[in-house]
């Protein structure tokens, strides 16, 4: 392991790689292969907002930086009795390589492979891997490849919670013009026509978008660019103010400390992979201090 990266065990005892380099440090679980803290060098918050109250407990989705949606976003819709948001980020993942790179970032790289307990829910055969660089630009990278022999079907996102000074004073930007399923209105389309300011519960499917995106934050004084591809959609969540209080692992004014701006394949926009095929989902974060 180069000492950039240094093993250790985090909250709830599960297995957390802290990565320090020159240009910034994160933390990442192994257990649902989630990052959950990334600061740039010099940025005094951090990007990724985690919750006080989320659970570090196996079989427990963790709330608050990327989780992973994967192999479905949202319920199953073969069968509602599965978890939402599929099981990767349910499951203990483990670490195939650790680099650091020239230019002095560090790449590490995190895989899930199916299981007895996978074919369970999912009866396929799968090789899903996370390739994280820490740099200047968190980058991002979720591989899906279909090891088995017949065709399978995922959706998908990196589920980002970006910690925010003041959320209903946000904007983001990328997104004027395209049309949404507005989940929390039935899944109503509705077309975007300016920039997205949060005023009460979204949760927002965008369909055929841009891929760079800003989170502008007035509050902490940056922006954040998104750039991403390999994705169909974007989706745009903040809970507001009842469902942050009914949510167990949110605390009652976390609404106001994140939005979750989402890079995803979802809804109709499945992803078919036949055998041997390998699909890519990339996404990278940078932070423009005004
Ligand atoms: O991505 C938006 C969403 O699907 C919302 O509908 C909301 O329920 C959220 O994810 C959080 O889901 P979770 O299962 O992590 O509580």
């Amino acid at each position: 392991m180069p000492d950039q990266v240094e093993l250790i065990k985090g909250k709830g005892g599960l297995p957390f790689l802290k990565v320090n380099n020159t240009k910034a440090s994160a933390l990442i679980s192994i257990y649902a292969g989630q990052v959950l803290s990334y600061k740039p060098e010099g940025e005094a918050e951090d990007v990724m907002f985690v919750s006080e109250n989320a659970y570090f407990q196996e079989g427990k989705a963790i709330k608050g930086g990327v989780p992973i949606c994967w192999p479905w976003f949202g319920a199953d819709i073969t069968d509602p009795e599965h978890p939402d948001h599929g099981f990767a980020r349910n499951s203990n993942w483990t670490v195939s390589s650790v680099d650091m790179l020239a230019g002095g970032n560090t790449r590490i790289k995190l895989e899930l492979v199916d299981s007895e307990s996978t074919h369970k829910i999912w009866p396929y055969k799968f090789y899903l891997s996370l390739e994280v660089i820490v740099g200047d630009k968190l980058s991002l990278e979720l591989s899906t490849c279909n090891k088995g022999d017949q065709p399978f079907t995922i959706t998908e996102a990196l589920h980002t919670y970006f910690n925010v000074g003041d959320a209903t004073q946000v904007e983001v930007l990328g997104l004027e013009h395209a049309e949404y399923l507005n989940k929390a209105e039935n899944y109503v389309e509705v077309c975007q026509v300016a920039a997205i300011a949060l005023t009460s519960e979204t949760d927002r499917i965008y369909t055929d978008v841009k891929h760079d995106l800003t989170l502008v934050d007035p509050v902490f004084n940056r922006n954040i660019k998104i750039s991403s591809s390999g994705n169909k959609n974007v989706v745009v969540w903040n809970p507001w103010i009842e469902r942050s209080a009914e949510i167990s692992d949110l605390d009652r004014d976390d609404y106001k400390h994140f939005v979750c701006i989402e890079i995803a394949n979802a809804a109709s926009s499945t992803v078919e992979i036949s055998p041997g095929e390998e699909y890519k989902m990339l996404t990278k974060y940078s932070v423009i201090k005004k």
